[in-house]
């Protein structure tokens, strides 16, 4: 299975989502933390204001593992200030459907393409690697954007970038649209990336199908924030890519809770409880029947281990906990368990009113225990 990489954007893209804005030291300590957890490229905008520009300089002076991509839009200047913070990366962007050419640049189709090519070779005069962003490909004149991505690649763009910029695809349309780019250019000079926004909440699938048809890297922020309602989250994706897809295995996944939990604290947000792998819901179990399975095989509704993400079981006894989770309740409080107690206890839980519920947080070398005593005790 070929690998599949991740460009985290959290302090590009996850800047553009309202009341997302970090502090210069909150940049450094993020791209510190994406670094060790193993993404390949950290994406900053060092255009928008200096204290980008001051944080970008930085972190590319960490001499992180990771690549340092400046974004910037296809503008000569914006590349030069690129160049001033020592960056050897950049990501330069333009909108090429008409309705960007139109509304955005005001000239005309080709008009926009020259100014790219002029882009495009300034960098690459510079020494830089390269990647082209063709903004609002899905819903670009699919001839015009394969004339442009040819072009890129006969210049020697490492990476050109097919978004779904406003988020109106779907797998099968993404596999497609990328698939007929793949099959245009010169893969040993240009290698694809996927950048899918989640208007209607299929990003993380629609980038996942852009890589089956050939794109080798998704892009992601932390939390999935972003312009509007984001781009696919850095935890979904990287665990679909090692346990689904099973084409990376060099990330560090423990420490997907406690990156989520760092941009919570730095843009006073909580982290949604529903968020998939790391929400406080994400490892919830509420239903009786859920509890007996948990018991004797967390594995029966879990598809990766709390732990392994950093994340926590939690075990809730409300009214759907049945004989079984009063059972467990009863072990965990230190009683001996009758079939007769557990059934009462039961029927006292079902009289609660919905909402009212007791969790347990468990510390991990006492859960295992107390799951291996309840479930020798039911069984
Ligand atoms: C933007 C546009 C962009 C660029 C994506 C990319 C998009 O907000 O600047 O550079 O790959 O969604 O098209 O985020
Ligand atoms: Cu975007």
């Amino acid at each position: 299975q070929k690998k599949i990489r991740i460009l985290d954007s959290t302090l590009r893209e996850g800047e553009q989502h309202p009341g997302v804005a970090f502090t210069i030291k909150q940049r450094i300590q993020i791209a510190w933390m994406l670094d060790s957890f193993g993404v390949d490229q950290i994406e900053i905008s060092p255009v928008v204001s200096p204290d980008h520009a001051e944080a970008t300089k930085t972190i590319i002076k960490q001499g992180l593992r990771a690549d340092i991509v400046a974004h910037t839009r296809a503008i000569k200047s914006d590349v030069d200030v690129a160049i001033d913070c020592g960056a050897t990366w950049v990501a330069t962007y333009m909108g090429i459907s008409d309705i960007h050419i139109s509304a955005k640049l005001k000239i005309t189709r080709e008009e926009a393409k020259a100014r790219a090519l002029e882009v495009a070779d300034y960098i690459k005069a510079h020494g830089l690697k390269a990647r082209f962003t063709m903004e609002d490909a899905s819903r670009t004149d699919p001839t015009f954007l394969i004339e442009m991505c040819k072009e890129m690649n006969r210049r020697g763009i490492e990476r050109i970038s097919i978004p779904d910029t406003v988020g109106i695809m779907r797998p099968r349309g993404m596999y497609n649209l990328v698939k007929m780019v793949y099959n245009n250019i010169d893969k040993s000079k240009t290698s694809l990336d996927v950048h899918c926004h989640n208007d209607v909440g299929l990003a993380l699938a629609n980038a996942l199908a852009g890589c089956e048809a050939g794109a080798d890297q998704i892009h992601t922020t932390i939390d999935g924030f972003g312009e509007r309602t984001g781009i696919p989250s850095l935890a979904e994706t990287a665990v679909a890519l090692t346990l689904i897809y099973k084409s990376n295995n060099d990330l560090r996944l423990h420490m997907l809770k406690d990156l989520s939990k760092t941009i919570s604290d730095y843009i006073s947000l909580p982290i949604p409880e529903s968020k998939p792998i790391v929400g406080d819901s994400a490892y919830k179990h509420k239903a009786g029947t859920h509890l007996a399975a948990i018991l004797r095989n967390p594995a029966a509704y879990e598809i990766i281990e709390p732990k392994t993400v950093g994340n926590r079981r939690k075990i809730v006894f409300g009214e759907l906990a049945g004989k079984n989770g009063a059972a467990y309740l009863l072990s965990l409080l230190g009683l001996e368990t009758s079939k007769h107690e557990a059934e009462a206890l039961a029927r006292g839980l079902k009289e609660l009113r919905m909402g009212d519920i007791l969790e347990l947080y468990l510390d991990d070398r006492l859960e295992r225990k107390i799951l291996n005593d309840a479930a020798v005790k039911l069984s």
